[in-house]
């Protein structure tokens, strides 16, 4: 299968690039990202050279590049978005411009070029925030509380709606949070991993008792591969980890795997709007397709620390933004 990746350079793109070229060795890839501060072309670098893989930099609100690229796709594979909740709470346009419009550029293309097939990569933000009992599925009804979630859920909304207007052949899939390699150093574990290398305190929003549903990216990848290649159209999959936490047991736990005590963990002020609790029943996947999350937490938290701890240069250079940039990098590939 011809792929077109968006945002495969960013954390599950880049997550999901490693795991297509590995399990399907008869597919070729295509990735489009923009290269915004989230995105690096580092992370891909090591695949540069395959004859499978390319990377085009661009927006995916680009129509013409888009179309130029989803012209020669047998799927596309959305992962391309504006993604961390505090930057949506400081300025909304981006998220709107990225997740809303580019979303809807992406679907036009697939129509236009012969009814592409398209798999939409979202959260479980989009359902809202849960009490202390009960989880989200594929029925929940939809009650976005933050400008990125609202994005994301205006963009499955335009999705489902190309599928049921002009029967593209579309799925979604809806997930809890992700970690593992590659994440940008913004979200709570690897913010909590590289503030503890650097000898900073932990920062915990509020109370510390929101909940989160932690899923390793590469289950996630191997969902979002099967949701693509067996998944029925027109239909949504959730995808969690079975793993809930709050985040000051997440902090906690981070501390004693890296030897450190319960001082170098602070509460701040929470987060505006902050949702309490997700969790994701995750049956639908299971039955259809066979998919349930394979990695226990503990495995891939140590496996995530030990991955920022060996790649101390990766994070720095984010930090002093000093990592090479794609001309430089396109410069020395061949
Ligand atoms: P990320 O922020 O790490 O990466 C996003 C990528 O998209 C970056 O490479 C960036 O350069 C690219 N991009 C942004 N705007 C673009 C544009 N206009 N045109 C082209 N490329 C653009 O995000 P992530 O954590 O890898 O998330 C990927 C997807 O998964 C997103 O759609 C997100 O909403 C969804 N998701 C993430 C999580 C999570 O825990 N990280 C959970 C559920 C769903
Ligand atoms: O410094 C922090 N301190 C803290 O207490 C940060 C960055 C976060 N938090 C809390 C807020 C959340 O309750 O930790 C929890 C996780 O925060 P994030 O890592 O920012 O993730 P979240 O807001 O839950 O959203 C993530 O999961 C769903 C992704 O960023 C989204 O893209 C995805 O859709």
């Amino acid at each position: 299968m011809k792929l077109l990746v968006t945002g495969g350079a960013g954390f599950i793109g880049t997550n999901f690039v490693y795991h297509i070229l590995a399990a399907h060795p008869e597919d070729e890839i295509v990735v489009l990202d923009k290269l915004t501060y989230a995105g690096n072309i580092e992370n891909i670098a090591p695949v540069r050279n395959d004859p499978r893989f390319r990377f085009v930099k661009g927006d995916i609100c680009d129509a013409a590049i888009v179309d130029d690229l989803v012209k020669h796709a047998d799927a596309v594979v959305h992962f391309a978005a504006e993604s961390h909740v505090d930057r949506s709470i400081k300025d909304a346009s981006p998220f709107v411009m990225t997740n809303v419009v580019g979303t809807q550029t992406l679907l036009d293309a697939c129509r236009r070029n012969g009814n592409v097939r398209f798999h939409h990569v979202s959260t479980d933000e989009v359902f809202g925030s849960l009490g202390q009992r009960g989880m989200f599925s594929e029925t929940s009804p939809y009650d976005p509380r933050s400008p990125y979630s609202a994005s994301k859920a205006a963009a499955d909304h335009l999705v489902r709606a190309a599928w049921h207007t002009h029967a593209l052949p579309v799925t979604i899939s809806n997930c809890s949070n992700n970690y593992g390699p590659y994440q940008f150093p913004e979200k709570l574990i690897p913010l909590c991993i590289t503030h503890l290398l650097e000898n900073k305190k932990i920062p915990i929003y509020g109370d510390g008792m929101n909940v989160r549903d932690w899923l390793a990216v590469e289950d996630h990848c191997r969902g979002v591969d099967l949701a693509l290649r067996h998944g029925r159209m027109g239909e949504t999959y959730c995808f969690g980890g079975r793993s809930e936490r709050t985040n000051s047991e997440i902090a906690q736990r981070i501390l004693r795997e890296m030897g450190c005590g319960r001082e170098r963990m602070e509460f701040v002020t929470d987060r505006q709007g902050h949702d309490r609790r997700y969790a994701i029943d995750f049956s639908k996947a299971e039955k259809e397709f066979g998919w349930s999350p394979e990695t226990p937490f503990l495995h891939g938290l140590r496996k995530t620390i030990d991955w920022y701890k060996a790649n101390v240069d990766w994070w720095k250079n984010i930090q002093n933004g000093t990592y090479r940039e794609y001309d430089e990098l396109q410069s020395i590939s061949k």
